[in-house]
């Protein structure tokens, strides 16, 4: 918001003993409104510039960044010393306010609803992502210390089953929430022709808001029960408490060395634990590929080729989606277990001479055709 100063606001309970002004001024603590007062707990407010400034003040943006990605239980806004807005949309934003999408819509008539987003109003909640519109909150009265409750969460068809409800998960998930004002309250003021028209009237007009309180829980895509603070020394970020085998600040990857199964969320039957990938001890990391386990290529810690983990960075001269060949140049003795640290051996030439053989017979030599032997001199 622009730095209002010598703006004048008029408090409209004062309209029965007649109007009581004051200056803004940015330098004045005590009549400073900057949007950092819609947040702070206090009493102080946050006003925007008056409709006599110019009609263009009607729509107004307040917007606020959570910091990470958040599911929204409710969103509670206190008003101060200006009715509720007229007409406005509550938005949401999941990729840090690049893009922002409606979340409930508000206006003062079912008409007004219907119109300008079309849709009826005051509708029950039927589905867990219905994005609705509501008459409720924006009558003119109370003039002051007006309250808005979102509840996104109560109410919907998922509330009681919400960690595995994947419609109301994705509802309610926000980085950005964003207050898009559209027009104030007005008194009927607009219907006062231009010439009779106060020109005092307009200060009035004004969006005020004393602060605005947000409640909801981490995104953990439930494979976690805790969620606390990511520091001591940040307390305002935090960070899901990860099970499963998941890793990152919501859980949404699977660990390293733990990709033999696609990451899913937990649903109400299962876990959908992150499997470690059978990597012989030869590598630390491994990623999933759905072709691999299409075609059943991968080999799992229980010895069945159920899954995708195809190994990263094969160790010890290994090679292969399991780690289980010998890397080019190296061979693996027969009897030695795939999973053997040192199983794989340079093929020396100058030292080891092959020869393939007839019907040879000598511990160095292993039978390749029916009559045919491979020989190590
Ligand atoms: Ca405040």
């Amino acid at each position: 918001m622009p730095i209002m100063k010598k703006l004048k606001e008029c408090q409209l309970r004062y309209l029965n003993q007649g109007q009581f002004c004051d200056y803004c001024n940015a330098a004045d603590p005590r009549k400073a409104h900057p949007i950092t007062n819609a947040i702070d707990g206090t009493e102080r407010w946050w006003q925007s510039p008056p409709l006599s400034m110019g009609l263009k003040y009607n729509e107004v943006n307040v917007t606020l960044d959570l910091g990470q990605l958040f599911h929204v239980a409710y969103i509670l806004i206190k008003f101060a010393n200006s009715p509720r807005p007229d007409l406005w949309i509550l938005e949401r934003s999941v990729d840090f306010g690049k893009t922002y999408t409606p979340w409930q819509y508000f206006a003062h008539s079912k008409a007004d609803c219907l119109e300008r987003f079309g849709k009826e109003a005051n509708v029950p909640v039927r589905r867990d992502n219905d994005v609705i519109c509501t008459t409720e909150y924006s009558r003119i009265v109370p003039l002051e210390n007006g309250e808005i409750v979102v509840s996104l969460v109560n109410g919907r068809p998922g509330a009681k089953n919400f960690t595995y409800s994947p419609s109301l998960r994705e509802f309610t998930k926000a980085t950005n929430i964003r207050l898009h004002f559209l027009r104030t309250n007005t008194l009927l003021g607009h219907l006062i022709s231009k010439a009779q028209r106060d020109p005092t009237v307009t200060r009035r007009y004004y969006y005020s808001i004393k602060d605005i309180s947000v409640g909801g829980r981490c995104v953990c895509h439930g494979h976690a029960e805790v969620c606390n603070a990511k520091s001591a020394e940040n307390q305002y970020q935090f960070q899901c408490e990860c099970q499963h085998n998941t890793c990152g600040e919501t859980c949404d990857h699977c660990c390293p060395g733990y990709n033999q199964k696609q990451w899913q969320p937990a649903t109400a039957g299962n876990t959908n634990i992150c499997e470690p990938c059978n990597c012989y001890g030869h590598a630390t990391d491994c990623y999933y590929d759905a072709d691999v386990d299409r075609r059943r290529e991968s080999l799992n810690i229980h010895g069945h080729y159920e899954g995708g983990g195809v190994c990263i960075n094969c160790q010890h001269n290994t090679a292969g989606i399991n780690c289980e060949k010998c890397a080019r140049g190296y061979y693996r003795p027969y009897g030695v277990p795939a999973s053997a640290p040192d199983g794989c051996i340079r093929k020396s030439f100058s030292i080891w001479h092959l020869l393939i053989a007839k019907n040879k017979t000598s511990k160095r030599c292993r039978k390749t055709t029916a009559n045919h032997f491979l020989c190590w001199f």
